[in-house]
């Protein structure tokens, strides 16, 4: 009798085994999950597609990374059509420009296709509330950078002994994330009456460009004490063009965003201070977002991710290393 018990108590365990992935598979469909960069060969786009894949791998989703080859919303758009007519389950767009990817993004919403914003945003910024044409997407996963302008400004404020001329390296106007470093970065130097803040250099997204300007910029100006770089190619490029100039360490440089030559530019005293962005956090939440719409879990319209600031005194900690962007 004992035998018998055990026998039909391994059938059901047997059955159970059998049932289970059967089960599951009728339950669980394999989400795809499209992530659309700013551009394609960015560290910070790149670091931000590992995190994406991580989260996708843990829930079991398929995540497609296809962007274009420059920051540039009439490159983005077809990008982005491309990815519409695949049906994926969701998009990951970082928005080239606030109001150019409005109209293309609505095409996705009205094919029932959820859209999150990573990064950049469109509109406002602020979503699901009802009011304008551009609040349609569920949520914005994205570093505070008006907050990271003001953290750019103390640090160049203290690096230039609070007096001097500074300027902002900055990609073009219409870009939500850099229009609001340098938003904070003004703002903030309201509280240091001894610096002025010099007209803003907009490069689009081109580091060559970058340093070429900060040598005219130099050269009207060759007083000038800092420059804070907005983004990953606008602070290599003022960087290279302090060191073209024979400034380096004269001109202070802050960077916004971490790729490993900003940190080696920290080391030689070319670059002061780094503001390393989480993009692989950005990429994480991002697919979770996803995945919790997809699978009937509310989600919070705005998820803030964190920075870790760089100087030569704490670059090899491994905890702040860690933050370095990847290739
Ligand atoms: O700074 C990041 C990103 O946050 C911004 O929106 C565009 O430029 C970067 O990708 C760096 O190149």
């Amino acid at each position: 009798m004992k035998k018998f018990v055990t026998a039909l108590a391994a059938l059901a365990v047997g059955a159970t085994v059998l049932a289970g992935p059967v089960a599951a598979q009728a339950e669980e469909k394999k989400f795809t999950i499209a992530l659309i960069p700013g551009l394609t060969t960015d560290g910070f786009y790149i670091t931000m597609r590992k995190g994406a894949e991580a989260a996708a791998k843990a829930v079991g989703a398929e995540l497609v990374f296809q962007g274009a080859p420059e920051f540039n919303a009439v490159l983005q758009v077809p990008v982005l059509d491309a990815i519409i007519a695949r049906k994926p389950d969701a998009i990951l767009i970082a928005p080239t420009d606030k109001v150019q990817l409005v109209e293309p993004l609505k095409k996705a919403h009205a094919a029932g296709i959820p859209v999150i914003t990573v990064d950049t945003f469109i509109g406002t910024g602020n979503y699901q509330t009802g009011s304008g044409d551009a609040d349609f997407p569920l949520s914005y996963i994205a570093s505070d950078n008006v907050l990271g302008g003001r953290i750019a400004a103390r640090a160049l404020a203290k690096a230039v002994g609070e007096k001097g001329k500074v300027y902002v390296s900055n990609v073009k106007p219409g870009v939500s994330t850099t229009d609001q470093r340098e938003e904070g970065f003004k703002a903030e130097m309201k509280n240091y009456p001894g610096i002025e803040v010099l007209d803003t250099q907009f490069n689009d997204d081109d580091a060559n460009k970058a340093a070429t300007q900060l040598q005219s910029v130099f050269a009207r100006n060759p007083d000038l004490d800092g420059v804070f770089g907005a983004n990953l190619f606008s602070a290599l490029g003022a960087a290279n063009g302090v060191k073209q100039a024979g400034q380096s360490g004269k001109i202070k440089v802050v960077a916004f965003d971490a790729p490993p030559s900003i940190v080696d530019n920290i080391k030689t005293g070319l670059v002061d201070i780094a503001i390393a962005q989480h993009p692989a956090e950005i990429g994480f939440f991002g697919t979770m977002a996803a995945y919790a719409h997809l699978t009937g879990q509310s989600i919070p319209t705005l998820i803030g991710t964190g920075f870790t600031v760089m100087d030569k005194n704490n670059v090899d900690n491994p905890d702040v290393a860690k933050f370095i962007y990847k290739d």
